[in-house]
């Protein structure tokens, strides 16, 4: 059986990033296992049109990676995509990467202290590490409706889009109105004959301050670093900015909700069609949209807002509850992603023999610094519970947890451990801090529903503080945090509580 030290788990910007920083570390002793043909994760997966980040690139890249021919300050799809891939190809860690290749199952062996992993190409491996890189976003959540196996058009989630369908002048429907549709939706009634967009719950969408770079400027990125390093700067303060009005007083975010508003007043004329789309909670409550487009595609006589819920669907037309029926050729949805039930989790067994799923089925997903879970040694999780953002660059919060993983395996390697797990009241007292925080947020009291919250109402997504106090809390791997092990004899070291279940 092939043993790596550590196995990493998906090639997104987390699982690459992980590969990069062992690799600089020392640690060359390891492999990424990939479920794709490529590197990119969510960024390889999402390509549907109009698909683009909304946080500027300089700040939603690598700090050790900066781009100066980013074209735009808000990038399209593609250019994340082949950034994400030139950076992999000037890394030379490649070779240590296996694409098309999915964790089965990885199980801990306490005897051993290590993970036995079976893959989906029938092979079998050990690793000291597991540390998954498998993304928030990345299994697409099919919506429950009466109806909607027997549909005999084209059905596609936004996130694995159909390429082979033109969709020029046809009947579509798009069930939803989160930030992958607002994208598409004018992307398609350029193309389309006619678009109903079924909407449950209006999102604030404020403009898109995006432009292009200028030839100087990208001339200054290239040769004078610290320039582009001013704007990285800045774009983070900035972004910065919203986290007391998400995380301590709603009206702060007054001025966003001004924004939103005077970009509906300025897209849309009919009164009725305003009234429809002006949301009813608190703003940041979900997710801040931008777009210049997206009013204006809503106000064009190519589109229909349809705010009645959906009844069921029949082999060729979306029925709602009011009984009206409305024919369509393909039908789109773009209802999101299982974000509080990570898809990895039913396929992680830890030290007592429970999975990661069973593991939170009561609690929801916790986990110490959104990284390690008690229960599950030598497991580290990027993008892990309560480590999502509404406002900034998920790179950031991916390289804070990087570094500290990278500082757990030298301490480990320089201590001697074989295994470290959190304690059990350490991860409680993280959480519980996280949800006392938790309660005075807008995602918690804003008055709506999002991916946000499981069905419990926790919050177990997003990180309720700065980002630079996630980075400073993740600085420096904390021993006294976990519970360790020695590996011969197989030994507890003195701990505060010892391994327990
Ligand atoms: O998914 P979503 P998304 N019947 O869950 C509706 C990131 N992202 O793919 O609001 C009818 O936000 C649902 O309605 P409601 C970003 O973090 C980033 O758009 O629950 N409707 C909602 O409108 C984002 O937050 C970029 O009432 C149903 C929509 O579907 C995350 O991905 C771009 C329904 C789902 O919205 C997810 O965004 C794109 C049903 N049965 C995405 N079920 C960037 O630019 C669900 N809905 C970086």
């Amino acid at each position: 059986m092939t043993h790596v030290k550590h196995l990493v788990i998906g090639a997104g910007f987390a699982g690459l990033g992980m590969a990069i920083k062992l690799d600089e570390a020392g640690e060359s002793d390891f492999l990424v296992i990939e479920k794709d043909a490529g590197v990119g994760g969510t960024w390889r997966a999402n390509t549907y049109p109009g698909a683009a980040c909304d946080v500027p690139s300089q700040l939603y890249s690598y700090s050790f990676a900066p781009n100066p021919s980013w074209s735009m300050s808000f990038s399209p799809q593609p250019e994340i995509e082949a950034y994400i891939k030139r950076v992999a190809d000037s890394s030379g860690v490649l070779d240590r990467f296996r694409f098309e290749t999915a964790v089965e199952h990885a199980a801990w062996q306490d005897d051993d202290q290590l993970w036995q992993v079976d893959l989906s190409d029938g092979s079998r491996l050990t690793a000291q590490t597991l540390i998954s890189g498998s993304g928030g976003l990345s299994e697409p959540k099919l919506p429950d409706i009466d109806g909607i196996e027997g549909f005999q058009g084209e059905v596609f989630h936004s996130a694995r889009w159909n390429h082979d369908i033109d969709l020029t002048g046809k009947r579509v429907a798009v069930i939803g109105t989160g930030a992958s549709a607002i994208q598409i939706v004018p992307e398609l009634a350029k193309v389309v004959d006619h678009l109903d967009l079924y909407q449950r719950t209006a999102p604030y969408v404020i403009p898109r301050n995006d432009r292009r770079y200028t030839g100087l400027e990208k001339l200054a990125f290239r040769h004078l670093p610290l320039v582009q390093r001013a704007y990285r700067t800045a774009i983070y303060w900035g972004r910065e900015m919203y986290v007391p009005g998400f995380t301590l007083e709603p009206k702060l975010a007054w001025p966003a909700k001004r924004l939103a508003l005077g970009n509906i007043a300025k897209g849309i004329k009919d009164p009725e069609l305003r009234a429809k789309v002006t949301p009813d909670y608190e703003i940041g409550c979900k997710r801040i949209l931008i777009s210049n487009t997206y009013y204006p595609a809503l106000a064009s006589d190519t589109v229909d807002v349809v705010t009645d819920p959906i009844a069921k669907i029949t082999g060729d037309a979306v029925v709602t509850a009011d009984g009206t029926e409305r024919p369509i050729d393909v039908l789109i949805v773009a209802t999101g992603f299982f974000t509080t039930e990570q898809p990895i989790a039913s396929r992680i067994t830890g030290r007592t023999g429970a999975t990661l799923a069973e593991t939170w089925r009561e609690t929801g997903m916790v986990a110490y610094k959104g990284t390690t879970v008690h229960g599950f040694p030598n497991l580290f999780q990027l993008v892990g519970p309560n480590t999502g953002l509404g406002h900034s660059s998920m790179v950031f919060m991916i390289e804070s947890q990087i570094a500290y993983v990278v500082d757990a395996i030298r301490t480990m390697d320089r201590d001697g451990y074989s295994s470290v797990e959190p304690h059990r009241d350490v991860q409680t007292s993280w959480n519980d801090d996280l949800q006392r925080r938790m309660q005075r947020t807008v995602w918690n009291s804003g008055g709506c529903a999002s991916w946000y919250l499981d069905d419990q109402g926790r919050n177990t997504t997003l990180w309720p503080r700065a980002t630079f106090t996630f980075r400073r809390l993740l600085a420096q791997f904390d021993p006294s945090a976990y519970a360790v092990s020695t590996p011969d004899p197989i030994q507890p070291l003195p701990t505060r509580e010892g391994v327990s279940a």
